[in-house]
């Protein structure tokens, strides 16, 4: 028989990337009194992970728990970036409600959309959540009726659509029924979400059935699984048998079980339906899997994902330098094979095929930062290994008509920026659909190729002097809209081995903008800068000026270079154009030609350019 848990809830918080997600989080977990030391709150202590708290975004969706009068509420934080959207997808079949928080300035924004609609598709009950509503401009009545709007637009239904509201600024742990009510306190949100968010439905009878949701890893208890607990009883020790989502039945016991408690997972003997639950003691255990007593046949259903969008080949380094920076032994194919199949076990919107040789792999993602976040960890790590150009996935419709994925774009500039953000998009066959302007700020729409987008940011960036905003969201798949022009400048390419000098980098800054400074290391092949012009010219970075005699050795000292600019990650990822490739090890990122012979290159350049010459 089927009953109503009154102890629990179980609640994701969903919203736009930086709408407040994770410091809300914080506030519940303070007032509910799980820091001893309160002024630990406000740091995000669920953004765990290196790369969170250096991008300041949430990467991992992840599980807390608190209690509140008596009810344990189990909380899952998830991130807002479009890139990692997968983890939503994956994460929402544990809950009963969420929070949809939003911007008290911004309203719903396309990540917003995305979220709210997987969460309606699953049936949720929603409470919005109005947030920063501490923020000059904050106009929580619009906000509010643009998030109306767009609950009709996504097709919920009457009750999701009569959705109770909350006012809060997160950042200082206050909320309350109205813009004007706001109390020094969570209080009236964690009624809210007792009132509103209904406990689990469960059937202690039926037999035990989990699917898993989060892959763990403990270094005393191996593997371990989360998921919630959707009928019968487990208990520690207990025989059960793991369903893989193609259906092979494998037995295993459960060894640990535990709970959520606060920060921890604390270990229990036994767990009732409706509750969001760890375990041990599973091999090989997979997002997806079903987890049940023994006789059970019929495993839950999977958990779906959207398709990627972008993909990059991933090889096993070939530069002059391999071997020298990363772990020993961990660049080969077998090793670097390995640990990206393994990343798919729980990256759920990535996927790996192998490439055209035994040393290339496939990765395909939901974006540039979805991939660039794996090769971040993954060198971290201690792995060396090149990435080619991110592309986009091309599909063919029924009647092979090429389609290519179409981005929403949203942008915000200050007003007089607009000419310049219009010419750049103008020239990626970005189409715009709306534009307005309030308090000095204007605010974009547009339809661009995800193809025109890629290398698109710094372009953003340098174009606003870093003040604009921009956030996009796949739209769909669409005919093939034609070329975009690539970036438009060449590279400045190392002539040879050698160790970078002033005075040859003096004589190189000239042509363009360096990435290097005196006294680094080069190979032949390796990209030293950007040419202003849209060709490669090979450079000499290794010489040393003819020294005659001592006053000259002196100058050469006094020569003053412009900084390099600092490439990182993200911005060599951008850079890169198709006969290019991004060394990536431990300590370095190295652009470098894919063809690394100067003459070869040149020729097979010259080679190139006749052909097209003959095609013309
Ligand atoms: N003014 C104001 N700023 C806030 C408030 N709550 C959070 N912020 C700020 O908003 C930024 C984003 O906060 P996060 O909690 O990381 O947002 P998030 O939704 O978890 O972001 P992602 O997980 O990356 O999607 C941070 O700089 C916070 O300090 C608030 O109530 N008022
Ligand atoms: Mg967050």
């Amino acid at each position: 028989m089927s009953t109503t848990r009154e102890d629990i809830r179980n609640i994701a918080i969903i919203a736009h990337v930086d709408h407040g997600k994770t410091t809300l989080v914080d506030g519940m977990l303070k007032q509910s009194n799980v820091f001893r030391d309160a002024a630990r709150a406000g740091e995000r202590i669920l953004d765990t992970n290196d790369l969170e708290r250096e991008r300041g975004i949430t990467i991992l969706a992840k599980n807390t728990a608190i209690t509140w009068h008596g009810v344990k509420i189990n909380i899952v934080d998830t991130p807002g970036h479009a890139d990692f959207g997968g983890e939503v997808e994956r994460v929402l079949n544990m809950v009963d409600g969420a929070l949809l928080l939003i911007d008290a300035v911004e309203g719903p924004m396309p990540q917003t959309r995305f979220v709210l609609r997987k969460a309606l598709a699953l049936g949720l009950r929603i409470i919005v959540v109005i947030n920063k509503i501490d923020r000059r401009y904050a106009r929580p009545q619009e906000v509010l009726n643009e998030t109306f709007d767009l609950f009709i637009d996504l097709g919920a239904s009457d009750a999701q659509s009569d959705f109770p509201v909350i006012y809060s600024v997160g950042q200082d742990g206050r909320a309350g029924r109205t813009p004007d009510t706001i109390q020094d306190n969570l209080i009236p949100l964690f009624e809210v979400i007792l009132d509103e968010i209904p406990g689990p439905e469960v059937d202690e009878d039926a037999p035990a059935r989990l699917l898993v949701t989060t892959l763990d890893y403990d270094n005393y208890k191996g593997q371990i699984g989360v998921g919630r607990l959707r009928s019968g009883v487990v208990r520690r020790g207990m025989e059960v048998v793991r369903i893989t989502p193609e259906g092979e039945r494998i037995p295993g016991r459960i060894e640990y079980l535990f709970t959520y408690h606060n920060l921890e997972r604390q270990e229990i003997e036994e767990a009732q339906a409706g509750d969001i639950i760890s375990f041990s003691g599973l091999e090989s255990l997979g997002i997806s899997d079903t987890i049940a007593d023994p006789d059970v046949t019929e495993p839950l259903p999977a958990i779906t994902v959207e398709q990627p969008t972008v993909r990059m080949t991933f090889g096993v380094n070939t530069s002059p330098f391999a071997g020298r920076e990363g772990k020993t032994g961990w660049g080969t194919s077998r090793q670097l094979r390995q640990r990206l199949y393994q990343e798919t076990m729980h990256n759920v919107a990535l996927r790996v095929a192998d490439g055209a040789s035994a040393e290339k792999f496939v990765v395909s993602g939901r974006g540039e930062l979805h991939l660039a976040v794996l090769i971040e960890t993954m060198r971290r790590e201690g792995y060396e290994f090149e990435v080619s150009r991110p592309e986009v996935i091309l599909r063919e419709d029924e009647d092979g008509t090429l389609l290519e994925p179409i981005e929403e774009v949203y942008i915000e500039v200050a007003d007089d920026l607009v000419g310049v953000v219009v010419e750049l998009l103008g020239a990626r066959r970005g189409q715009m659909i709306d534009i307005h302007s309030a308090n000095s700020t204007t605010t974009l729409k547009y339809l661009v190729p995800t193809r025109g987008l890629l290398g698109f940011r710094t372009n953003f960036l340098t174009a606003t002097n870093g003040m604009g905003q921009m956030y996009s969201i796949l739209h769909g798949y669409e005919p093939y809209a034609g070329p975009i022009p690539g970036r438009g400048t060449g590279s400045l390419v190392a002539f040879e081995h050698g160790i970078s000098t002033s005075y040859a980098l003096n004589n190189a800054q000239q042509r363009g903008t360096l990435f290097i400074g005196p006294g680094v290391e080069v190979y032949e092949g390796m990209v030293i800068g950007e040419n202003v012009r849209a060709v490669d010219i090979a450079v000499n970075v290794a010489k040393a000026k003819h020294v005659t005699n001592h006053r000259r050795s002196f100058a050469e000292e006094a020569i003053r270079l412009t900084p390099p600019r600092e490439m990182g990650l993200d911005k060599s990822i951008e850079f890169l154009a198709d006969d290019e490739l991004l060394e990536v090890t431990p300590e370095s990122l190295r652009i470098r030609k894919r063809v690394l012979d100067n003459e070869l290159r040149l020729k097979e350049q010259r080679r190139l350019e006749k052909l097209a010459g003959v095609e013309v």
